[in-house]
């Protein structure tokens, strides 16, 4: 068979990714935890053919072109390379969220696209030969192979074969846990994360900072996940997140995801919680705000979100399973 497909969920950072040592290989400066999200996927069918002259990648059913093909072609080069292969693929992905909303696609799609494309190569790679492989596509790929709550080890190796996404714990751990992306309407005109990261490791001067504060909050979530207790993961994820864009301001030029409708919802969480709420925030490279909080206070939390001038949806998702080939083809 030369045809596989496979869907991956989303995954949102509550240690963030910021900063790559090296950039090649996509290996980043400090280790970092993610959940998975249930219900923010990306379905995607590899198929090679001797009869394609070339690879073709289609997203949303536009046939893609420039650096976001070339992204997936290098991919497909290094399974190429495992399978002693030759044949170009046709690649066809789909989103289950509107890419335009700003939550964040590439995670799902490195994952989606590395099962399927090895699967129709006829490889049978580990979870975590997949997660190296993704990481290579996108870092927050190598968070996507694994379902629940995952670590992104940062690795020792100048080669990357040990910096790779580890679950912690599998999404049926804390059933109970849940993250409500809120979207805001007014549109950005952000810089793309790649290279934000990049001037951010070269002229922030709060980068030293993060590298050496960052073990504290890995540490937090950590034990949080475990206990199951989300005062202790909502506040690391809080100030860590907060900790990121104070690198991302500090950096030259000035890099601001923020929009004021971004705290408008970081303040209406900060009130719900003084009124007894437990929720906390969450951003990444873009206006969005993400909410820590479990399934109980949810729908009060998500309704009182969706009040707040400029908020056009709120999404709840509990922690999703790990990529997963199917059957039921995009093509
Ligand atoms: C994260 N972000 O941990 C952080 C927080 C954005 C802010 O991972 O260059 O698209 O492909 O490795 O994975 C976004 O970075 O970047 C990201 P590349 P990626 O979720």
């Amino acid at each position: 068979m030369m045809k596989a497909t496979a869907v991956a969920n989303s995954n949102i950072a509550l240690v963030k990714y910021w900063g790559k040592r090296d950039e090649k290989l996509i290996l980043p400066w400090n280790s970092n935890i993610s959940v998975a999200l249930d219900g923010l996927f990306t379905k995607t069918t590899v198929e090679f053919d001797r009869a394609l002259p070339k690879d073709m990648f289609i997203l949303g059913g536009v046939e893609q072109e420039g650096e976001e093909a070339q992204r997936v072609l290098e991919t497909l080069d290094l399974i190429r390379q495992m399978s002693g292969s030759n044949l170009k693929a046709k690649v066809q992905s789909l989103n289950s969220f509107p890419t335009a909303a700003g939550l964040a696609s590439s995670a799902s799609g490195a994952a989606a696209l590395v099962l399927a494309a090895s699967a129709a190569a006829g490889l049978k790679l580990s979870k975590k030969e997949l997660s190296i492989l993704a990481r290579r596509n996108s870092g927050s790929g190598s968070r996507s192979v694994e379902g629940g709550f995952v670590e992104w080890i940062k690795g020792e190796k100048a080669d990357g074969s040990d910096s790779y996404g580890k679950q912690l714990f599998d999404e049926k751990h804390w059933p109970e846990f849940r993250i409500l992306t809120t979207i805001v309407t007014s549109k950005a005109k952000p810089i793309k994360s790649r290279a934000g990261m990049k001037q951010s490791v070269a002229t922030s001067p709060l980068y030293k900072g993060w590298l050496e504060s960052v073990e504290a909050d890995l540490q937090a979530v950590r034990e949080g996940i475990k206990k199951k207790d989300v005062t202790k993961v909502g506040e690391a994820a809080e100030h860590n997140a907060l900790k990121m864009h104070a690198v991302m301001m500090s950096t030259k030029p000035a890099i601001i995801y923020w929009l004021p409708e971004t705290i408008a919802v970081m303040s209406a969480v900060k009130g719900l919680r003084e009124s007894g709420k437990k929720c906390w925030f969450t951003m990444d490279a873009g206006p969005q705000v993400k909410v820590v909080c479990l399934e109980s206070e949810a729908q009060a939390i998500k309704g009182a979100l969706e009040k707040v001038p400029g908020v056009s949806s709120v999404g709840t998702h509990a922690p999703g399973r790990g990529a997963k080939l199917t059957e039921e083809h995009v093509f």
